[in-house]
C-alpha cells in the first residue's frame, strides 16, 4: 500500500474523517510556476480563498522521502524558496524521490495521485499539462492527460496555455474518456484568455452540477478524473496578441536551444514570463484564486452528496 508513505495533516485528516469539504493544490506552480516571494504570497491566499468558501486546503508535495496531504506555513515557504532546485514531481519521479527520502515538487499528475490516496476529490490549479505543439515527432505528452484518465479527482483549471496543441490535447482527452467541461463556457479557455477557438464536451453553470457529473462518474464505477476550465475573469484576462506572439516566441527559443523532457514546461513558462513581464504573473495570480473558489464550493456540493 503506498499509504505507508503518506503522511496526512491533521487538519486535513479530520476534515476527511467529518465528511467536510477538502481541496488539493499542487506545488510545482510554487517551485517552478512563479517567482519568489510571490509563489509563496499566492499559495497562502489560495488556501485563505478556499477556506473563506468553506473547505479545507490540503497542499501537496514530496518532503524527505514522504508524501504529504496538506502542508504547513513553514514547509510552502520552503518550497517557495527553494524554486526550481527542488525537483518537478510527475508519476515516474516518485519511486525515485520516495526511495531516496528526497523532496519534490507535485505536477498536476502527482497531486492528483496523492490526493486520491489521502481520500480528496477536488483539486484546483492554474493551468495542466498537455500534447505539446510539434508532439507528432517528439511524442511530448504531459503525465497529467494519462492521470487525469486513471485517477478519480475533479481537477479544476484555466485551460490549458498555447504553449500546447490544445486540439491535439482535447483529443487525447476524448480519446482517454476524460469529460472536459467548461465553466459557463461552450469554449476552452487558453489560461491567460478566456478563449482559444476549440469548443469543450459539456458546458456546466454551477458548482451543484459539476458535484453531481462527478459524483456520478464515480458511483457509475466509470473511474477516472474530470477536467474543469474555468476561464480567466474578463478584468484580468491578456490581450490574445501580446500572449500569444511571447508564446510562439518561447516556443521557437525551446526548440532552438534543443530543451526537452521534463524541462521544456518550465522553460516555457519562464520565458514567457520574462517576455510579457508582471502583466502575465498578475493574471496567473488571479485565475489560480478564482479557481480555488470554484474547487471549493464544488468540494462543499459533493460533499453533501456522499453524505446522502
Ligand atoms: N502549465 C501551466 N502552469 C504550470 C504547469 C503547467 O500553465 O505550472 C505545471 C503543472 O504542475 C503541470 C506541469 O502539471 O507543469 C506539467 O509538466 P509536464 O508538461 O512536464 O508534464
Ligand atoms: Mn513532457
Amino acid at each position: 500500500m503506498m499509504n505507508k508513505y503518506l503522511d496526512i495533516a491533521p487538519e486535513v485528516q479530520e476534515a476527511l474523517a467529518a465528511g467536510k469539504p477538502v481541496v488539493a493544490l499542487e506545488s510545482t506552480i510554487i517551485s517552478h510556476g512563479m517567482p519568489y516571494p510571490q509563489n509563496v504570497e499566492t499559495a497562502l491566499q489560495v488556501e485563505g480563498i478556499i477556506r473563506e468558501n468553506g473547505a479545507v486546503p490540503a497542499t501537496i508535495a514530496v518532503l524527505g522521502g514522504r508524501l504529504k496531504a496538506g502542508l504547513s506555513k513553514e514547509e510552502i515557504d520552503y518550497l517557495g524558496k527553494a524554486g526550481t532546485s527542488v525537483a518537478k514531481a510527475s508519476r515516474r519521479d516518485l519511486p525515485v524521490l520516495v526511495a531516496e527520502g528526497r523532496d519534490g515538487a507535485t505536477t498536476v499528475a502527482t497531486t492528483m495521485i496523492i490526493a486520491h490516496l489521502a481520500g480528496i476529490s477536488v483539486f484546483a490549479t492554474g493551468g495542466v499539462g498537455g500534447v505539446h505543439r510539434g508532439a507528432e515527432t517528439t511524442m511530448d505528452i504531459s503525465a497529467d492527460l494519462e492521470e487525469l484518465a486513471r485517477t478519480p479527482v475533479m481537477v479544476v483549471c484555466a485551460g490549458a496555455k498555447s504553449i500546447l496543441d490544445l486540439g491535439l490535447t482535447l483529443e487525447y482527452l476524448e480519446t482517454h474518456g476524460v469529460p472536459v467541461i467548461g465553466y459557463e463556457t461552450e469554449e476552452l479557455p487558453a489560461f491567460y484568455t478566456r478563449k482559444s477557438g476549440f469548443r469543450v464536451d459539456y458546458r456546466i453553470d454551477s458548482p451543484e452540477a459539476l458535484a453531481k457529473t462527478f459524483y456520478v462518474k464515480q458511483d457509475m464505477g466509470l473511474g477516472g478524473g474530470m477536467l474543469v476550465a474555468n476561464p480567466i475573469p474578463e478584468e484580468y484576462s491578456m490581450d490574445a496578441d501580446v500572449i500569444n506572439k511571447a508564446i510562439d516566441e518561447a516556443v521557437s527559443e525551446a526548440k532552438t536551444l534543443g530543451i526537452h523532457g521534463k524541462d521544456t514546461t518550465p522553460f516555457l513558462l519562464a520565458k514567457i514570463k520574462d517576455l510579457t513581464g508582471g502583466d502575465s504573473l498578475a493574471s496567473n495570480i488571479q485565475l489560480v484564486f478564482h479557481n480555488a473558489r470554484l474547487a471549493a464550493k464544488t468540494a462543499a456540493e459533493l460533499a453533501a452528496l456522499a453524505k446522502k
